[in-house]
């Protein structure tokens, strides 16, 4: 755990060096979904709500959780605890989760289904998530970062679509490849939506975004620059207009090759890396032009291992050299053991 902080400068927090285009040796690290089901705390604490949704908007449960990773491992980053389908419950949509399942939406058939609300009242049943922003920051060690997130308007459209999770995504690609202008009215809807909502959570105090695209990784080349690149620029643009010194995190995992320009394409500072990236190619193609994240396989971190250590020393040795935060390749798992968190953070800190 780290010790207590005397208050620093921003530029002190390691996240936010890294993020402005330095290297650190070592490297900051923190893990995609890093408050979950894998902490004993977390089950703990997720159990005094009756549903996961509740937990997203409840400030006191859901700042706790935020904290839990930071107090036991010392992230130098704390991702808000809250979820990428707050956007599709703020527009109206039913949202739920059913425990051992997943979560389950009322599936969205046409633009037809969308409630004509405003932006304002769309962001009213999201006043809890900002509350907690507030509370975490306030509680934050004086070097951790705080990550506010969104999803991404493709990979959250994939869930309106299909009603939940998929395998095929045959839904909403039917959708957004048949029907392109009525499926563009449903991004645009989510490219306000989540501009208005990350807006707020800076403002609230996160001073680090991270915009989930987890499915980018199913389209076509020329549909992933539709419905992948071209929102979550606009996205990018309207807050850079706005809040033009928080970095941005890019997560299109999955795009393979169209890693390649989404940097420069979408403007943001950092791209992260899902764990089928080779690392040398991300070194001499993607790192010149952003910060790199990522990008530890998450079934690596659970199955532990000599080859864990070898792994992460690898990875550090190919993108320690630029600016880069180590992190997964995708989100850990409920089942990785705690004692292979704390090796990581030791492997990733000792060297130096
Ligand atoms: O009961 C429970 O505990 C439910 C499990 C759970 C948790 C812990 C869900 C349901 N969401 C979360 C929290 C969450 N989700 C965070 C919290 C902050 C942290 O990182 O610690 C974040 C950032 C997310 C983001 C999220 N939700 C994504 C993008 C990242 C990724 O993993 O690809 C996605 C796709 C979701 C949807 C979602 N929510 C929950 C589940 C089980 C899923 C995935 C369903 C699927 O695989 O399709």
């Amino acid at each position: 755990m780290k010790p207590a902080q005397i208050p620093t400068p921003l530029k002190t927090k390691p996240l936010l060096t890294v993020l402005g285009g330095e290297t650190l040796t070592p490297p900051p690290i923190w893990l995609m979904r890093q408050a979950g089901r894998y902490l004993p705390e977390y089950r703990a604490t997720r159990a005094k709500a009756p549903d996961f949704l509740s937990v997203c908007f409840n400030p006191d449960l859901a700042s706790e959780i935020t904290l839990q990773p930071i107090k036991r491992f010392g992230f130098d980053a704390a991702i808000l605890f809250s979820d990428i389908l707050v956007i599709p419950h703020a527009l109206g949509r039913h949202v739920e989760f059913r425990e051992g399942e997943g979560p389950a939406l009322a599936p969205l058939e046409s633009p037809r289904g969308l409630a004509a609300l405003s932006e304002e009242e769309s962001m009213v049943p999201l006043a809890p998530v900002f509350e907690t922003i507030r509370r975490v920051k306030a509680a934050l060690p004086a070097d951790t970062t705080l990550i506010g997130f969104a999803g991404a308007p493709w990979t959250v459209a994939t869930y309106m679509v299909e009603g939940g999770s998929s395998r095929d995504f045959s839904r909403v690609k039917s959708w957004a490849l048949g029907d392109p202008d009525g499926f563009q009215v449903l991004i645009d809807r989510l490219v306000d939506a989540t501009s208005a909502y990350l807006i707020r959570q800076i403002d609230a105090g996160a001073e680090v975004l991270q915009l989930f695209d987890s499915w980018a990784g199913v389209l076509p080349a020329p549909a992933f620059q539709r419905w992948c690149v071209a929102p979550v620029r606009e996205i990018v643009l309207r807050l850079k207009k706005l809040r033009p010194l928080v970095p941005i995190i890019g997560f299109p995992r999955g795009a393979g090759l169209g890693y390649q320009g989404f940097a420069s394409a979408t403007g943001v500072d950092c791209l992260g890396l899902d764990s089928t990236v080779p690392l040398h190619w991300a070194a001499q193609a993607l790192q010149p032009q952003a910060t790199l994240q990522g990008n530890l396989d998450p079934i690596q971190l659970l199955a532990g291992g000599g080859n864990l250590k070898t792994e992460i020393l690898r990875i550090v040795g190919a993108l320690g050299r630029g600016p880069f935060i180590f992190n997964l390749g995708h989100g850990i798992l409920p089942k990785t053991p705690i004692a292979h968190v704390e090796d990581l953070v030791t492997t990733v800190r000792s060297r130096s």
